[in-house]
């Protein structure tokens, strides 16, 4: 039995399938205010404008497919002869619709809808409006499933242990700006794993790795993957 890899994805994963990073030049929170749109405050404020914008970002992610990056991950899972633990930051599909199974998503998917009232989730329309109304309780205060800055992302207790197990970790396409995700690295190498980084350019936690490869996901991801499987 191999090691445990567990890998944590960043919007970085997906630039290359069209979908916008959040902090590069030109990334979403360059043209959106995220304290104006990812926060429960904002949806309070004007869910019409904070549905807009995930509407937006829910029809972005259904005209996008997965890069290399996004199938050599699939690979790794299918093929590695130990668990492989995928978390992901990122609200896309791209992950599923490449293969990867079991896939944790800490920050929440587009794909879904939350009701605020009574905690009811579903398959997210196309386009989610202020006055949908929840399928379980009728309320109208249905939301993305999404968790907004301020709120605790999903799965920590999954997430820890997967980290707590790892012999290697791996975080890719992220700038390691946005926690508890980017204290991750912290607990790996506190758990005895290896870690390894790979991003297009050093991320603001570079100097917590043991290695790292630069360069875009979907040159490095499979390079780094072939590298497991095959030794190369
Ligand atoms: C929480 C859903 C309490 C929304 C998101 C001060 C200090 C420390 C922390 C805080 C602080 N003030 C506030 C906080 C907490 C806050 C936080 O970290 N803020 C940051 C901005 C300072 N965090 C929270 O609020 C979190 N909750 O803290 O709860 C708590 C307390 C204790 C324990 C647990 C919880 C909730 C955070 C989640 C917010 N929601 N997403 C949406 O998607 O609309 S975060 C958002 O940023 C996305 O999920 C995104 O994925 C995530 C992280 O960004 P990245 O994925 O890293 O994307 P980014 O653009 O930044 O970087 C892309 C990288 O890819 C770059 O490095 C680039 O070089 C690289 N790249 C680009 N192209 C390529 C590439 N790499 C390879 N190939 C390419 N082609």
């Amino acid at each position: 039995m191999a090691e445990p890899v567990v890998i944590l994805t960043g919007a970085g994963v997906s630039a290359e399938s069209g979908l916008g990073t959040f902090r590069d030049k030109g990334g979403i929170w360059a043209r959106f205010d995220p304290a104006r749109l990812a926060t429960p405050e904002a949806f309070a404020a004007d869910p019409a404008q904070v549905h807009t914008f995930y509407n937006l970002r829910r029809a972005n992610c259904l005209d996008a497919a997965p890069n290399p990056a996004h199938h050599a991950l699939a690979r790794l899972g299918r093929d590695w002869p130990g668990e492989v633990v995928l978390i992901t930051q990122n609200v896309d599909d791209l992950h599923e619709r490449a293969g990867s199974t079991g896939v944790i998503h800490m920050h929440g998917r587009l794909a879904r809808a939350l009701c605020a009232a009574c905690a009811h989730r579903w398959d997210a329309p196309r386009e989610m409006r202020p006055t949908d109304r929840c399928p379980r309780c009728g309320e109208t205060a249905t939301r993305p499933d999404i968790v907004w800055f301020g709120e605790y992302p999903y799965h920590m207790d999954r997430i820890a242990a997967a980290v707590a197990r790892a012999g290697l970790f791996a975080v890719i396409g992220s700038s390691g700006q946005v926690y508890p995700a980017a204290g991750l690295v912290g607990e790996a190498r506190a758990a005895g794993a290896r870690t390894v980084e790979i991003n297009l350019e050093p991320s603001a936690r570079a100097d917590a790795f043991d290695d790292a490869l630069y360069g875009p996901a979907s040159e490095t991801v499979p390079h780094w993957v072939a590298g497991l499987l095959d030794g190369g």
